[in-house]
């Protein structure tokens, strides 16, 4: 991590030790400063308005406990975040992520990447993201029911239709997003635009659900398209087996391709004949399985324990959709030697930073995590446009403004990138585009 500018260098070195044990906060800035070098240069004034010291400290970080009582009346208590990172263009919008793997500094990780991510939407949305060390797996319903409404009577202190809009995350699906939405009406008395992803029956967007999947494959296809290739005939290799995986291999395959894996935290399909979707569906979205029920019923595939060997299997595109730095060095060397052209990221922060370096040297064209992914929390947008006005668009509506904004992403990742003398390096083109629109306005509004 060394930086040829100074100013850079000691904002990365402050980061670090003000934010002690946060890695993947680390790794995240790291990456999004390393692309800054490029504009600090030509904006001395960045430095004098202490923009990027004042970038990288969220304006708000909310912990809470959250207590709530098992099926056996057993009271446990969890730990629950906020991060209010970035309100420059726009109210806090970002996901809630149940995991037990959460502490604050993949909350931050995730809340930083998305100011950027919710910026090339170029959608008025500013940066934030929570969740919380809940482990949803294995909990009846009513439990997590109990979990959310104890998460929500804090939560519901800090947000708003105009103030911070949370959605889903990795453990967060429509289940969950229903019971918050409920806990917060209730405490409220207020019906309002306050979560997304919600349910179709009370103020849901039709294509949310499938929406980053599906505007993960649309940027894929802009890409490829940039160099004269297409899904079209493609075997390609998805991890994961949640919402974003499944949209992207339904997505992926009415392209044309042929989706070849699946997978979750405990192992992986392979299935030479193409992935049955419909009960991949079943598995994850119906029964809460796992995925190595899918080879009970299909004897030509085959269940491999453990997520890494995926990266093992031979493809045209690679799609990581499970969750950040699933994908390192080896694989990403794998994939190269076994002639995958193109890689984009569905989870955020899949790659880690050698994986990403050894795709860009090695010609893969590469989709980073805050261009590929926008299409979830841009459809959020559309979700609260379509609150305000009260009004619901069909499914092709959004679904048309979906690729409209998808492929507007890539234009503005290709065009960064030109600018800045990196044909190609979509890295340094999300970066640079996400964050001038964020310093035009932090630089508008003076000094908070
Ligand atoms: P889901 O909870 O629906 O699915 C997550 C999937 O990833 C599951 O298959 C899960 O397996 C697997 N997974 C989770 N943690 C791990 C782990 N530590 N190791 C291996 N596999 C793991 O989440 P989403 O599909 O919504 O999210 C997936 C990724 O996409 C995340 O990085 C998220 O931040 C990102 N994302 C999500 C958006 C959205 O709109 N939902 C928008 C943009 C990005 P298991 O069931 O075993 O846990
Ligand atoms: O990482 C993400 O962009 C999301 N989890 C979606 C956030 C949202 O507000 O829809």
């Amino acid at each position: 991590m060394a930086f040829k500018s100074k100013y850079l260098e000691k904002v990365m070195k402050d980061v670090i030790n003000r934010n002690p044990g946060e890695t993947e906060f680390h790794q995240a800035v790291s990456e999004v400063l390393e692309s800054l070098e490029y504009v600090v240069d030509r904006h001395p004034e960045y430095e004098r308005a202490g923009l990027i010291e004042r970038l990288v400290e969220p304006e708000r970080v909310v912990s809470f406990r959250v207590p709530w009582v098992d099926d056996n009346g057993k009271v446990h208590v969890n730990r629950g975040f906020r991060v209010q990172f970035n309100s420059a263009i726009g109210p806090y919008k970002g996901g809630l992520r149940f995991h037990p793997s959460v502490y604050q500094g993949i909350i931050k990780f995730l809340g930083f990447e998305q100011i950027f991510k919710n910026s090339l939407t170029g959608l008025p949305i500013g940066g934030g993201k929570g969740g919380s060390d809940f482990d949803p797996k294995g909990k009846s319903d009513n439990e997590v029911m109990n979990f959310c409404q104890s998460f929500m009577t804090e939560l519901s202190r800090h947000i708003g239709a105009d103030t911070d809009v949370p959605a889903g995350d990795i453990g967060v699906g429509a289940r969950e997003i229903g019971y918050l939405f409920g806990q917060y009406k209730r405490l409220r008395n207020e019906f309002s635009g306050v979560l997304t992803g919600k349910g179709l029956a009370y103020g849901g967007s039709l294509t949310r659900t499938e929406a980053t999947g599906y505007g993960l494959c649309y940027f894929t296809e802009e890409m490829l398209k940039a160099s004269g290739k297409s899904f079209s005939g493609a075997t390609v290799v998805i991890s994961g087996s949640g919402n974003v995986a499944i949209y992207a291999a339904e997505k992926a395959r009415q392209l044309g391709a042929k989706v070849v894996t699946m997978s979750d935290s405990n192992g992986y399909v392979y299935d030479p004949d193409g992935i049955d979707l419909p009960l991949v569906k079943q598995i994850k979205e119906v029964e809460r399985k796992r995925i190595s029920e899918y080879v009970k019923t299909h004897p030509n595939a085959k269940y491999h324990e453990g997520c890494e060997g995926i990266w093992n299997t031979k493809c045209d595109i690679a799609l990581p959709c499970a969750t950040q730095n699933e994908l390192d060095a080896k694989a990403a060397k794998t994939l190269v030697e076994n002639g995958c052209i193109a890689v984009a990221e569905g989870a955020n922060m899949p790659s880690t930073p050698e994986a990403v370096e050894y795709f860009l040297k090695n010609g893969v064209l590469f989709g980073p995590a805050k261009a590929a992914n926008a299409g979830g929390v841009a459809t959020s947008a559309l979700e609260m446009s379509q609150n305000s006005m009260r009004l619901s668009w069909s499914f092709d509506e959004v679904d048309a403004k979906l690729k409209t904004i998808m492929s507007g992403i890539f234009k503005k990742c290709e065009s960064a990138a030109n600018e800045y003398g990196v044909p190609g390096n979509y890295v340094i083109g999300a970066n640079i585009a996400g964050f001038k629109k964020v310093a035009d306005a932090m630089m508008a509004q003076g000094i908070v």
